[in-house]
């Protein structure tokens, strides 16, 4: 089977992890341009001051997605270099820089997939509470406005926000990720809640707007299964799937909160503060969702979680294995199954048993696998980057990209994660994901992998060989 004609095939990228230029042109300083600066946060203190420099260089490396034949590129716009303040004065040099971003695509008949929101928040608002405080949902509507009327003539796929669970709680429970807050869950929540309003405030003005282009949300997608059959762990499975899932699309796709999930935040008093407003603006737009993107790395594999005093703790890193910040359930390390050097778990059957649980819930509701890919200490021999265990990675999802559409499930993009290796929020660069290198001994030369031509080939014969 050949991939439909309407199927993209992308990679991804995002602006924090590659244009580096964190200071040039009236860009203003993001919550992670601070927070990697802090003694010990980030893997050997890298920093996104110049990252691999794509902000220089984006003329050579969209030139290379087009030779690799990329059919789309998903790429994130800093907030700070449109609003360098979050809001107020728009910098038109940001602009500019993404207007050349777009056109560079467009000359080669790349097709620009664009995130408004991958984390890079302006400090001036995360001075003010960041996501706690409402203000920043009035912040990033009024920003993503800017961007549709700037730039919507040509872009016409839209994400809002990638990865709220992953953002909001490495930042308010895990404190790995800017505001570096541990265990408050209140303030948890209530970023959430804050984050799926402006997205759904960003869905009305998009559509209001009648630019006829598509509009999302796109989460990290860990679908639960428990260990075995035991009725306990089953129990756990459910619990992980409302809380790391449904709590993120439920009120994206159905406006509203899963009942498990809102019940148990009241009874805990750590319901976040809504309005009436609020609550109908999720009411009213959710049907107005065109797709929701999905970042699959890995499944999780929970058992019941009987010893709360357990100081075994999730990873921030997203290893598998230790007890969930409620202490309900715990992700478990199987014997029997396959992992990444980081301690992912690497199953592309648990992607399409996944995408089987999201149409149960949603329906067809389009999908598009935003972010897919293997992190990896790439083999070099002689002069070559032989990334073949990503090749092999990246096959086995494709092949189950296939089994779910065949299925009936309704995925209309592939993007690999990541188009050319960058910075890895928290591994520095010693993660790689690209099917291009960085030399960061020789002026961060740019080099095709094996990867590279492998890719190729897959995107010029629809994928019919895989
Ligand atoms: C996703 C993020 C990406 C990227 C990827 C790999 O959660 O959206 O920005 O970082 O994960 O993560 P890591 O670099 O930690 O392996």
């Amino acid at each position: 089977m050949k991939f439909p004609n309407d199927f993209l095939f992308g990679a991804a990228s995002a602006a924090y992890q590659i244009e580096g230029a964190y200071n040039k042109d009236g860009k203003g300083i993001s919550n992670w341009d601070v927070f990697s600066k802090m003694p010990g946060k980030t893997f050997e203190a890298t920093n996104g001051d110049v990252a691999i420099d794509h902000y220089h260089r984006y003329k050579e490396d969209i030139k290379l997605m087009a030779e690799m034949g990329l059919e789309s590129y998903r790429f994130s716009i800093s907030w700070c270099r449109i609003f360098p303040n979050g809001q107020g004065e728009v910098n038109q040099a940001g602009i500019k820089f993404y207007n050349n971003i777009i056109d560079e695509c467009l000359k080669y008949g790349i097709v620009p997939f664009v995130t408004l929101y991958h984390w890079d928040l302006p400090e001036a608002l995360e001075l003010y509470g960041g996501w706690i405080n409402k203000n920043t949902i009035d912040a990033f509507t009024a920003y993503a406005e800017i961007c549709f009327k700037a730039f919507g003539d040509r872009v016409k796929h839209w994400i809002t926000f990638n990865e709220t669970v992953v953002f909001t709680k490495l930042g308010y429970i895990q404190g790995a990720h800017p505001p570096a807050i541990e265990n408050d869950q209140k303030k948890y929540f209530q970023a959430i809640h804050n984050v799926l309003v402006a997205h759904a405030k960003s869905v009305e003005i998009y559509k209001e707007l009648k630019q006829y282009g598509e509009i999302g949300i796109t989460n990290v997608f860990t679908p639960a299964f428990s260990i075995d059959d035991n009725l306990d762990n089953i129990d756990a499975a459910n619990h992980a799937n409302n809380y790391e899932l449904y709590l993120f699309y439920d009120p994206v796709l159905k406006g509203e909160y899963p009942e498990y999930v809102s019940n148990q935040l009241k009874e805990r008093g750590v319901f976040p503060e809504t309005t009436e407003e609020e609550m109908d603006i999720l009411k009213r737009n959710c049907e107005k969702n065109d797709f929701i993107g999905l970042n699959y790395y890995q499944p999780m594999r929970v058992a019941r979680n009987f010893d709360v005093d357990s100081k075994e703790k999730a990873s921030a890193t997203g290893a598998a294995g230790g007890a969930y910040f409620d202490g309900y359930f715990k992700t478990v390390v199987l014997l029997d199954k396959k992992y990444t050097k980081w301690g992912w778990e690497i199953s592309a059957e648990a992607f399409v048993e996944g995408t089987k649980m999201l149409k149960e819930r949603y329906g067809d509701i389009k999908l598009y696998v935003t972010e897919n890919g293997l992190g990896d200490i790439d083999p070099i021999v002689g002069e070559e980057i032989m990334d073949t265990a990503r090749t092999e990675f990246i096959e086995e999802h494709l092949k189950a990209c296939k089994e779910a559409i065949r299925q009936g499930i309704n995925i209309k993009g592939y993007y690999a994660w990541s188009v050319i290796d960058l910075l890895s929020w928290l591994n520095g660069y010693k993660k790689q994901y690209g099917f291009i290198y960085v030399d960061h001994d020789n002026n961060l030369a740019r080099k095709k992998k094996y990867s590279f031509n492998w890719y190729k080939g897959v995107i010029e014969n629809r994928g019919e060989n895989l």
